[in-house]
């Protein structure tokens, strides 16, 4: 992979970056590919690296019909952590840490990945039963996690509310130290320009807008640059996985609902860790502008639009109030909405499909982000064996007629 030197930054900069390589290149399609991902988000690129890094099938398109990561992967709030009730959630989910921890080497990029903490506040009794049995259950799969008090959080967090007088009052938190937040634009161009030097072609402006299928199995995309064939595909497009299944005659069941984060004007430093709450419902943190990133829960309706409405937006800001009092003087700067595909046990659904050479990647709903590398490492080996990965293979799409679901809203953290 190429570094560039000072003397070629300054060369660049000298001249306004007319001499500086694309950090990947702008192909045309081909005719054909070995393997095509849909979707530019970060799951899609990651599968596509993992597709050629690990299986060494590097004739892959990745089809994105906007801008790579313009979706759900630029527009989420970045929280990073492993710490899921069910063993099966949880081993998926530590996969992707695991990767995490080593993914700025592994793609000599700087996705900025912080390890700052991740704390799930409670506010009542049951609160505080279900931290503790969560926690437990997360260091019985060997994911860190720990019970802090009120005490312990008054001290770590100053500007958090901790008043017993408070509405909702604090009880204590969960604590995930080796969660944080990452650089979510950086993830998707890191594992583009480490893709594209696999020789993986990376096509934005290309929607596909209808599948061929000939005597049960997948044989191409139709796309907005011609048809594409393949025998191959993955489809990743998060909020958009019913109207792409829609197109290979398939019903999912998953819902789209908006979801909407925002961001204040940069402060100093107050806050040093991220900070969440599912009953007063609003989760905070500071990015390295300084700027407050907050978010809470999906809007009610389903739909496709990519903005929220003003309900949320006073229930989120209400919520942060609360925890933060000293937050009402900061002025917010921005707000924006993605679309997530929830499914009924808030799950992914990471699987083949009745079409053969045809899979899913979604499902992800409103905590996927979290997931990037390691959802894209189980999917390329799921393209690449025609089976699933022993930590996909529980998130298949047998398990809504089988029943055997993985419940776990109580950690996806957002409410849906
Ligand atoms: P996306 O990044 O959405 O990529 C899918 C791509 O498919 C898009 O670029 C889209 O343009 C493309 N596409 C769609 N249709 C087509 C088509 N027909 N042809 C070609 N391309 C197509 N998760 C966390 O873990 N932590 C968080 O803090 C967090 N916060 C969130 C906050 C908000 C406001 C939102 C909206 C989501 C949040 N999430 C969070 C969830 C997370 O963003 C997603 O689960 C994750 O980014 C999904 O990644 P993806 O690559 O699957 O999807
Ligand atoms: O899954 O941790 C999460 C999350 C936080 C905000 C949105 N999703």
């Amino acid at each position: 992979m190429k570094r560039y030197s000072a003397f070629s930054l300054l060369r660049n900069a000298l001249s306004h970056n007319r001499n500086w390589r694309p950090a990947w290149r702008n192909p045309e399609p081909k005719k054909s590919y070995d393997a095509i991902v849909v979707g530019g988000g970060g799951h899609g690129l990651a599968t596509a690296y993992y597709l050629a890094k690990e299986h060494g099938i590097s004739n892959v398109a990745v089809l994105e019909k906007g801008w790579i990561g313009g979706g759900n992967t630029g527009r989420n709030t970045t929280i990073v952590r492993s710490n899921y009730l069910w063993t099966e959630a949880a081993l998926l989910y530590e996969k992707s840490m695991k990767l995490w921890e080593g993914l700025s080497q592994d793609l000599n990029y700087n996705v900025m990945f912080s390890q700052r903490g991740v704390y799930n506040l409670g506010h009542s009794p049951q609160d505080m039963r279900d931290i503790e049995r969560r926690v437990n259950a997360n260091r019985l799969n060997g994911i860190d996690a720990e019970v802090i008090s009120v005490a312990e959080l008054g001290k770590a967090i100053p500007y958090l509310n901790v008043s017993s007088s408070a509405r909702y009052p604090v009880l204590g938190a969960s604590l995930q130290r080796r969660g944080g937040v990452a650089r979510h634009d950086a993830v998707a161009w890191g594992f583009a320009r480490a893709a594209d030097a696999l020789g993986v072609d990376i096509i934005e402006q290309c929607e596909v807008t209808g599948m061929e299928i000939r005597g049960g199995k997948v044989t191409g995309v139709r796309t907005t640059r011609g048809p594409i064939a393949s025998d191959r595909i993955g489809v990743v497009v998060a909020g958009h996985a019913g109207v792409l299944a829609k197109m290979a005659g398939l019903r999912l069941p998953i819902e789209s609902h908006p979801l909407q984060a925002f961001v204040s004007e940069p402060i100093k430093p107050v806050l040093d860790t991220v900070v969440m709450s599912g009953a007063v419902h609003g989760y905070v943190s500071q990015s390295d502008k300084g700027e407050l990133v907050i978010g809470s829960g999906i809007d009610a309706y389903n739909g496709y639009g990519q903005r929220g409405s003003f309900p949320v937006i006073e229930h989120a800001m209400q919520a942060i109030i609360e925890l933060f009092p000293i937050f009402s003087r900061v002025r917010m700067l921005r707000l924006w909405g993605g679309i997530v595909d929830v499914a009924p046990d808030a799950c992914p659904i990471v699987s083949k499909t009745p079409v053969e050479g045809l899979y899913f990647n979604c499902g992800w709903g409103t905590g996927g982000f979290k997931a990037t590398p390691g959802s894209g490492w189980v999917f390329a080996h799921t393209m690449a064996h025609g089976e699933a990965h022993e930590l996909n293979a529980p998130f298949s799409l047998e398990r809504f007629s089988s029943g055997a679901l993985v419940y776990e809203h109580g950690a996806a953290a957002v409410a849906h």
